[in-house]
């Protein structure tokens, strides 16, 4: 990476976290000793998993049915929308980027959570700093490459433990999971982190995905059982 680029996601990033430092410090955040967040830190003295969510040891696959066949040669990552540089990533150019281990827990909304997932990726917010979002922008849609849409809101998105991962449980991300790169919400339900991620698609005004526009609640906190809307 050139350094002038570098400089550029350096100043992207810091001028984020100025942008949205205060309202992540008012919603739920992996430094929360308790009771909103994720992970073993934040589930220390507190029930081991969220309002009406059953631990599993297995790892069972949700979507849509359609399982889309990417291979690493042919994962594109779309950066667009809200942006200054709207950029297309290859799988050779997100492995570029700075590289994060993170181990956290996976609850999906039908009240399964998999706890202590170790996860390998690129943070979201290294990701959307190359292309830079706007001033006026506020939310993300995420798209999967079998058409699945899911909304976040970049305060969410840019949290330190939302990443686009391609290695869980040291193995490369199985195609059934979302291979070769998913996203993953952590602090929220897991419909929210979108499989074969193909598109960030930066807004400036919430639009709801796939699920959202059927029910499922906006925001999504389990910690808050916030499951339907
Ligand atoms: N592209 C895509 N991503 C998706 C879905 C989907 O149908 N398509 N389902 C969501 C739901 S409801 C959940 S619980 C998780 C399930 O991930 P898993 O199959 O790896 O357990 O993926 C989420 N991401
Ligand atoms: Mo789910």
């Amino acid at each position: 990476m050139s350094e002038d680029k570098q400089d550029r996601i350096v100043a992207a990033r810091m001028k984020l976290m100025a942008r949205f430092k205060q309202a992540q410090a008012a919603t739920p955040s992996v430094a929360d000793a308790a009771p909103m967040g994720t992970g073993p830190e934040n589930r220390h003295g507190m029930p081991a998993v969220p309002p009406g969510q059953t631990v599993t040891e297995k790892w069972p696959v949700l979507d849509l049915g359609i399982k889309p066949d990417v291979s690493p040669a042919q994962f594109r990552l779309v950066v667009d929308g809200a942006v200054e540089h709207p950029a297309t990533l290859t799988y050779e150019q997100l492995l570029a980027l700075p590289q994060v281990e993170d181990v956290s827990d996976f609850h999906c909304v039908t009240t399964w959570s998999k706890l202590d997932v170790p996860w390998r990726g690129v943070r979201v917010s290294d990701v959307l700093a190359v292309a830079g979002p706007r001033d006026d922008a506020t939310h993300l849609m995420c798209h999967g490459s079998d058409g699945y849409t899911t909304n976040v809101s970049l305060v969410e998105a840019l949290k330190d433990d939302v990443l686009l991962a391609h290695t869980a449980l040291g193995q490369p991300l199985e195609k059934d999971h979302g291979g070769p790169v998913r996203m993953i919400t952590p602090q929220l339900y897991a419909w929210k982190g979108a499989k074969w991620i193909c598109r960030l698609e930066v807004l400036t005004a919430d639009r709801r995905g796939f699920w959202e526009e059927r029910g499922y609640s906006n925001t999504g906190y389990p910690w808050r059982n916030d499951r339907y809307s």
